[in-house]
């Protein structure tokens, strides 16, 4: 727990209502497919359906088993783990499909817990508090054009703290705690100061929990770095990066891990971890 207050301990159904509340401000996701033709969502619409009927068929799926099916469903909205479970367990297959055509350097899922507008970093450090748990970690790397160009872009970078938690998502960790916004120099060079994040537990206590316990799953992600990196005229970069040797990279519950997102930490002698990764961009066509 990150504090020693009750009313401020983490729990999945005030993730679930940050993520959630975040996701009803920052997008317009009905805006931005009012204009889908009726033939594309009467076929999307229809085949998903289908698949729903072959399963209900092929395993005979009965009455109780369909409504505790509808229970859960109830229930995930009334956790708020919407953008939780769509992100955990769909959004991969989006991002392979949107990013398939990309030369640069490969993606993955922006997750539930990314916040537009971080404010940029003083002194190349991400905010953090006054003895911050976790081993210092020092990334100098370059971004550039798929041609070679360097990009003076930036990057926004976000990651859970030591004990797997995220600013503005559990309580308790001040606004802005390990999210920032680092920008390149005119050859394309930034360095980043922030510290080693946990593995993260996706919340066991809410209606996702549920569902893997009730398969015998697992609710682990290997530690793992969110960036978006962006630079005038190039495509948006959503990546996450990866520890080698974390247990968890081999079975992500989010299946987000990559072996292009691998990092090389180096282990300094003032017990620091140095890290090294470029960003190759891909121009906007
Ligand atoms: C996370 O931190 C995350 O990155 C994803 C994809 C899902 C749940 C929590
Ligand atoms: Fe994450």
């Amino acid at each position: 727990m990150t504090t020693t207050n009750d009313s401020q301990v983490a729990t999945a159904a005030g993730s679930g209502a940050s993520a959630t509340d975040r996701f009803r401000t920052d997008k317009s996701p009905y805006d931005a497919v009012k204009d889908v033709p009726k033939e594309r969502v009467d076929e999307l619409a229809r085949e998903v359906l289908d698949s729903i009927y072959d399963t209900i068929r092929k395993h005979k799926v009965t009455y109780a088993e369909y409504n505790a099916l509808k229970a859960w469903l109830i229930q995930v909205g009334q956790d708020g783990e919407w953008p939780l479970f769509l992100d955990v367990w769909v959004e991969h297959v989006v991002e392979d499909v949107a990013t398939e055509h990309r030369k640069g350097n490969k993606g993955t899922i922006e997750g539930p817990y990314y916040v537009p507008n971080a404010p940029d970093a003083v002194d190349n450090t991400i905010p953090m508090r006054d003895g911050e748990n976790g081993t210092p970690l020092t990334w100098k790397s370059t971004i550039t054009s798929v041609d070679g160009t360097p990009l003076q872009g930036k990057v926004e970078l976000w990651h859970a703290d030591n004990e797997g938690f995220y600013s503005q998502f559990a309580p308790g960790i001040p606004e802005w705690n390990l999210r920032a916004t680092f920008h390149a120099d005119e050859h394309g060079n930034f360095e980043i100061h922030t510290i080693q994040p946990a593995p993260y537990q996706i919340p066991t206590d809410g209606s996702c929990g549920k569902l893997i316990a009730a398969a015998g799953w697992h609710a682990w992600r290997p530690a793992h770095l969110h960036v978006k990196v962006s630079a005038p005229g190039h495509e948006l970069l959503t990546a996450q990066l990866y520890f080698p040797g974390d247990p968890h990279n081999e079975d992500d519950i989010a299946d987000a891990v990559k072996p292009e997102l691998l990092l090389d930490p180096k282990q300094q002698d003032d017990g620091s971890v140095a890290i090294t990764y470029n960003f190759v961009l891909d121009p906007q066509s």
